[in-house]
């Protein structure tokens, strides 16, 4: 097994055949199949991936799972905190590791890391055991009731559909760091925030250098000192400046990294690297500023779905991704209705997307009670939490949506709004929130963000097959959303119509890859001719897989591309189109 730098430090990568098997019955943990499951018998499936499509006898699978693999603990880890690592199980994950319970985990989009140095034995063999549970319910995140009977349309994949790694860290180490960003004439001004944190039982005097990295250069840097008390964790904040900085803007994506280095008297050094880009984001007066420039969101929202891999995009289904999008003219997409994986958001500052980072509450909507619920509370707030803690410090992320699509013409989603701006700006102070409203002028809720994020379906779900009056009505519903609330910006975060690939019709019919061009196109007049509308991001970038109804045909066919990424008619159009939209508006 290779221990090699991701995610910041070293990691013990766990991809791989797992030994997987269903429990059906619900019994494993009653039998304790987590303490010597003698796996024989069992199926094997690749993690990370979705187990759904690894067999067709678990298409449908929806219940526990279980999971089991062997691997190694190097030797010269001893003496150090170690960590087993999930970066996203859909969705409850409970982990033993040699038969003793380490830990558990709500949610599949989020990751978390499990202490485990009590329970693992260093240069020998060790047993991990995950026991994973996608049932689904009125009160997970996102809700259904069953495979066919979700609140949200996309697939309800299961398993282990994200990496799993160990790593290992000194027991005085850098827990947390989060960098913030502003401009002061030609110079990068960096706020730098970290979490020290000592689990010895004696204080600790230490040596924390901080160095700022513009490729092999050292553009910034400074040493100081810092004591921890035991078992304790100690916030240090520090400025440094970049002198004539490379900003990060969609067009040259300027990458740092901040290397931390951290010495405790005699006992190892910890180092820890974290990229960042120097940018600002603002809203003001009606416009998104980007570096103090207003700037035009143009792109498609997405989802991570792929044949076979499920609710897991491969590097090279990635990389396929974000040349197709550039091609089209993108500069931008929201990472609908999820957070999406480390991988996927690596790509995006790399390339320059302005990301509006979504948390999976989507489906809060007409079948929930009530949304103010504590129990949903409790679950949106963690989860916004833990996705600003993973992706706070990325340049691309511009904006938190905070929800999608939501029962917003009601008060007690309003109450549920309220808590979870808070929650968002509590955590964040930096990045605008938003969330995808479908009630329009009904939505009671709207004064609460910053930016007002419209999906809009006439001509599809309403005003089938008439675009004419669909683009009448949409430029009117527009235009009276804006008279409300003159000073936000808006952007068309879904607008979009399904196309059978090969399917024409002239003139235009509903289903047609033609009808699908024409949408879109009459969309776009009606986006562009509003300077209020500061956006808009055509649903989808691909068709991808949803559960069986009369209303679809096993995919949701809005993709421009299909599933398999081959284009349809209308990506001539849209690159068209978005080619002539410049990133930056007049
Ligand atoms: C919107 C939802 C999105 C759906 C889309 C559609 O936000 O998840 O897939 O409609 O119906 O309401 O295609």
């Amino acid at each position: 097994m290779k221990i090699e730098r991701r995610f910041e430090r070293e990691v013990l990568d766990l991809s791989g055949f797992w030994h997987f098997r269903t429990d059906v019955e619900g019994v494993g943990e009653g039998e304790k199949w987590y303490l010597d499951p003698s796996v024989k018998g069992w199926d094997k499936l690749y993690v990370p991936a979705s187990w759904n499509e690894q067999d067709s006898k678990y298409m449908w699978y929806m219940g526990v799972a279980w999971y089991v693999r062997e691997f190694c603990i190097p030797k010269d880890w001893e003496d150090r905190l170690v960590l087993a690592c999930f970066e996203g199980v859909n969705y409850k994950a409970k982990v033993w590791i040699n038969g003793i319970y380490v830990g558990e985990h709500e949610g599949g989009f989020t990751p978390f890391a499990l202490r485990c140095e009590e329970s693992v034995r260093f240069g020998d063999v060790n047993r991990i055991v995950v026991r994973v549970d996608n049932t689904l319910t009125r009160k997970t995140l996102p809700p259904g009731e069953g495979m066919n009977r979700t609140y949200f349309d996309f697939f309800h994949y299961g398993g282990i559909h994200r990496e799993v790694y160990m790593i290992s860290v000194p027991k005085v180490h850098i827990k947390d760091e989060t960098i913030r960003t502003s401009i002061l004439n030609e110079d990068g001004v960096l706020d730098v925030f970290l979490e020290v944190l000592n689990t010895l039982e004696e204080d600790q005097s230490c040596d924390l250098s901080l160095k700022v990295l513009d490729g092999e250069d050292v553009v910034a840097d400074k040493l100081i000192k810092v004591k921890v008390k035991a078992g304790k964790t100690e916030n240090v904040k520090e400025t440094l400046l970049i002198r004539n900085v490379k900003l990060w803007t969609p067009e040259s994506p300027h990458l740092y990294t901040l290397r931390t280095h951290l010495t405790c008297g005699e006992s190892e050094g910890d180092t820890k690297d974290t990229r960042f880009g120097v940018r600002t984001v603002e809203v003001k007066n009606g416009k998104i500023l980007l570096n103090g420039r207003p700037v035009f969101l143009k792109g498609c929202a997405r989802h991570e779905d792929f044949p076979i891999l499920g609710k897991t995009l491969h590097g090279a289904v990635l990389r396929k991704d974000f040349g197709l999008m550039k091609d089209i003219g993108c500069n931008s997409f929201r990472t609908s209705h999820y957070p999406y994986s480390r991988s996927h958001l690596d790509l995006a500052d790399e390339n320059g997307f302005l990301v509006i980072l979504e948390s999976p509450a989507v489906g809060l909507e007409e079948n929930i009670e009530r949304l103010d619920d504590p129990e949903i509370v409790e679950k949106v707030r963690r989860v916004i939490r833990e996705m600003i803690q993973r992706d706070k410090n990325r340049p691309s992320v511009i904006m938190y949506s905070l929800f999608n699509e939501p029962a917003s013409d009601r008060e007690d989603f309003r109450a549920l709004l309220k808590v979870a701006v808070e929650e968002a700006k509590n955590n964040d102070p930096t990045r605008p929130v938003t969330f995808a409203s479908c009630k329009h002028l009904d939505d009671v809720a709207l004064d609460l963000v910053d930016v007002l994020c419209h999906n809009f379906y006439y001509g599809w779900y309403t005003y089938p097959g008439d675009l004419e009056t669909a683009s009448k009505i949409l430029s009117e519903t527009l235009d009276k959303i804006h008279e409300k609330f003159p000073d936000k910006p808006i952007i068309i975060t879904e607008f979009g119509a399904e196309a059978i690939v090969g399917l024409h019709s002239n003139p235009p019919e509903m289903w047609s890859e033609e009808y699908q061009a024409k949408f879109i196109k009459k969309y776009w007049e009606v986006i562009r001719s509003k300077n209020y509308v500061v956006g808009g991001h055509i649903w989808n970038f691909a068709d991808f897989k949803v559960g069986q109804s009369t209303f679809r045909t096993t995919l949701n066919r809005k993709g421009i591309f299909t599933r398999t990424r081959e284009p349809k008619l209308s990506v001539r159009i849209v690159k068209e189109l978005f080619r002539n939209t410049p990133t930056y508006m007049g």
